[in-house]
């Protein structure tokens, strides 16, 4: 279960987690036209500090753009409202939430002057795939669900209704005993995860799907890219296959939620040799120093809160 905070930031007003509720006839609880974030916040030295907030907050806007939804304030005024939403709930380490979606008032697929709203949630959230998952690796599977093709979905919006397909191949993993799923595009070639980008490394190359493919734009996933070119790991944004992955000598998911999460085991092949790989823990390292303010680089990536 959720654990609860104390106030969810509804369109402008900081409302008691028990009275956030909204109409049944919501439009986006019926046709899926909602556009989200996950933005996590950590507790450092210097006390808790949000990452990558800005890129998330033009994250949101963008999605709203591609699948034209007017969110009713500004980048800023929501920024700041996520950092205030993190401080009235004395919210340490966790999650963070904005929604935008549309209300209460018209029905069908058409809507004109439906009013858009936001709000912002945040709780607690420990690792998405388990402590032992972010330590060890975990056990993926090729999923029978595709990712989202580019011309049937928006991939690069963040479109709450995207995630049936996500829930699908989740499910599917979880209840065939993996611990997540991998999702091929529709021409076959490795995309990401229900809700992770995705990485290989073969013969010392650091390789990941590429941003002409259906994926989502992980802030990870480039927050990774980024920390393997100062680190002078060779990189490569190319399409791979299926027995790519199979055959690499690590691999690992990114993404907020799972954060950088190596995978030993793909299908019964196990990975390089199905511990968690010097180039994984590497960047794992590099990634979470600099989430919780451990090292001077990367300052500018943090909001204090
Ligand atoms: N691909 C998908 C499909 C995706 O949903 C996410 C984030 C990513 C890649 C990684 O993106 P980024 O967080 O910017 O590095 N998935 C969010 C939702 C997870 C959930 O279960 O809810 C997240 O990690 O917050």
């Amino acid at each position: 279960m959720i654990q609860a905070t104390s106030f969810i930031w509804m369109d402008g007003q900081l409302v008691p987690w028990e009275e956030a509720k909204i109409h049944v006839l919501t439009h986006s609880l019926h046709y899926g036209l909602g556009v989200f974030e996950g933005i996590r916040c950590y507790k450092g030295d210097e006390g808790t500090a949000i990452f990558r907030l800005e890129e998330h907050t033009e994250r949101l806007f963008r999605s709203a753009k591609v699948v034209q939804m007017e969110i009713p304030f500004s980048p800023k005024e929501v920024s700041d409202a996520i950092v205030e939403t993190v401080r009235v709930n004395k919210l340490e380490e966790g999650y963070i939430r904005p929604l935008a979606y549309i209300g209460y008032g018209e029905m069908g697929l058409y809507v004109k002057d439906a009013k858009i709203q936001l709000s912002i949630a945040v709780w607690p959230w420990g690792t998405y795939l388990g402590e032992e998952g972010l330590r060890s690796g975990i056990r993926v599977t090729v999923s029978s669900f595709a990712r989202h093709h580019v011309n049937i979905s928006l991939t690069r919006a963040k479109v709450s209704g995207y995630y049936v397909n996500s829930q699908l191949a989740k499910r599917e993993a979880k209840e065939a005993g993996f611990d997540e799923a991998v999702l091929l595009d529709t021409a076959g070639f490795i995309a990401e995860g229900p809700g992770e980008n995705i990485f290989i490394v073969r013969k010392g190359v650091l390789k990941t799907t590429p941003m002409s493919s259906s994926i989502l734009e992980g802030i990870t996933r480039e927050t990774i890219l980024q920390l393997a070119e100062e680190n002078n790991i060779k990189i490569s944004e190319e399409r791979f296959t299926r027995d790519d992955l199979y055959l690499a000598d690590e691999a690992f998911f990114t993404g907020t939620a799972a954060e950088v999460t190596p995978i030993r085991e793909v299908d019964g092949r196990m990975i390089g040799s199905g511990v968690p790989g010097p180039i994984t823990k590497q960047l794992q390292k590099s990634f979470f120093n600099i989430v919780r303010g451990k090292t001077p680089s990367h300052r500018d990536w943090l909001t204090q809160v």
